[in-house]
């Protein structure tokens, strides 16, 4: 294939060479960071024979794998990114160990939530999600081309259609607002977030203060604040000393299901001092999925040299996971995908430690592997610290579907 004008070609196969073609699984890599400098790039396979004088191609092999990009000799500004980008890829490689930590990736409540989008998929040709249904980019988007429609408010729903609630929950206004607009509502809350929305109800009714311990603005936080009016917020340990209550002695506590343990049990604590005769769900709502992925890490974390979370940026889950490694002394960084690791992270590296959180489909881990394999040997382990059997069953609205 023959570069395009002003585009890096990254080849995901080599040719021309004696032998068979040679896979090129670091592509992904090269292509991530060439766009990054706002190098147009294209993927498909490199002939180094093509290679004359219209066209630069550079080129290495180790391994039995490839890496190798095609520019035209005209395209000045993309001949200098594609040199130097195949330089820092090749600096950044070498043999390494990557600890895969188990549990990572989907949750149960995830599974449910992604199913009933794709079981309403197979009966509408369009289906509305209030919200993103949950905090990946990769899982919107593959849903949107199969006809899901994210809005952010429920006026952007036609009437009378169907919409479906995102994992993280909603608050009963919105419950509210959707009958009036008489809309047909699949609930794919997690039912873990549920139970927090019944004990913020429970707790308001036996006459306590209820205080959420969260993040604001997050959308399972302003749904549980929802249920119950004058639920208290508190962030972080600072914060506790301004809650304002009418009865000291009638405090209870509810948490978010996504925060970091070892910060939430902190923040109990400090509400216990304060309000010592505070009442909660028993230890906290943090949920097994979340408590799993942080339990699993902890350990990975000690042993490598660099932490890769897959996910979102508004993903609490994801974000928690890179704050525990950090916390842990161990870089982490936190990346949609394979095309966001840089070459630096990786200069020297021989332990890579690989997470992903909650809601980042499992297929984005195997293609960081096998990339990293595109600069290597590289030899994977798991860090299984338990297994996840949960499952839920799905709302009544999808099941016989
Ligand atoms: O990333 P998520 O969609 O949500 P948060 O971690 O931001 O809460 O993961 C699923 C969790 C839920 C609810
Ligand atoms: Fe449910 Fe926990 Fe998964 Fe959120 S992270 S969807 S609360 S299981």
């Amino acid at each position: 294939m023959t570069p395009p004008p002003g585009t890096v070609l990254v080849a995901d196969e080599l040719r021309g060479l004696p032998g068979a073609p040679l896979a090129c699984p670091a592509a992904a890599l090269v292509d991530g960071e060439l766009r990054r400098q706002g190098i147009p790039t294209a993927r498909g396979p490199v002939d180094v024979v093509l290679s004359g004088v219209d066209t630069e191609t550079t080129w290495t092999t180790f391994g039995g794998v490839a890496l190798a990009v095609s520019v035209r000799v005209a395209d000045t500004e993309a001949r200098l990114a594609a040199k130097s980008t195949v330089g820092a890829w090749l600096a950044a490689g070498g043999p390494r160990t990557v600890v895969l930590a188990a549990p990572r990736s989907f949750c149960a409540g995830v599974e449910r939530a992604v199913q009933v989008v794709e079981r309403e998929l197979v009966r509408e040709p369009r289906v509305y999600v209030r919200k993103q249904i949950v905090h990946n980019t990769h899982v919107v988007a593959d849903l949107e081309s199969r006809g899901a429609v994210f809005v952010d408010e429920l006026a952007e729903v036609p009437p009378s259609s169907t919409v479906v609630f995102s994992a993280h929950g909603v608050s009963p206004a919105v419950r509210s607002d959707a009958d009036a607009r008489s809309l047909r509502v699949i609930d794919a809350t997690c039912p873990l977030v549920t139970k927090v929305h019944a004990e913020a109800r429970r707790f308001a009714a036996r006459g306590d203060t209820v205080i959420l311990i969260g993040h604001a603005g997050h959308e399972e936080v302003d749904g549980t604040l929802g249920e119950v009016p004058d639920m208290r917020l508190v962030q972080s340990v600072a914060d506790v000393s301004a809650v304002a209550v009418p009865d000291p002695t009638r405090v209870s506590y509810l948490t978010q299901t996504t925060l970091a343990v070892d910060e939430t049990v902190s923040i109990i604590d400090a509400l216990r001092a304060r309000f010592p005769a505070l009442r909660g769900p028993g230890s906290d709502d943090i949920c097994y999925a979340t408590t799993n992925r942080q339990n699993a890490l902890r350990g990975v974390a000690d042993r490598t040299e660099l932490v890769l979370v897959v996910g979102s940026s508004n993903s609490s889950n994801s974000q928690r996971l890179v704050e525990l490694a950090s916390r842990q002394g161990t870089p982490a960084y936190l990346i949609e995908d394979v095309g966001s690791i840089r070459p630096q992270w990786l200069m020297g590296v021989r332990a890579v430690g690989l997470t992903a959180g909650a809601s980042a489909p499992p297929r984005l881990v195997d293609e960081v592997v096998a990339a990293l394999g595109g600069l290597g040997a590289v030899s994977v382990e798991e860090h299984e610290t338990t297994r996840e059997t949960i499952e839920f069953t799905l709302p009544s609205a999808v099941r016989g579907s």
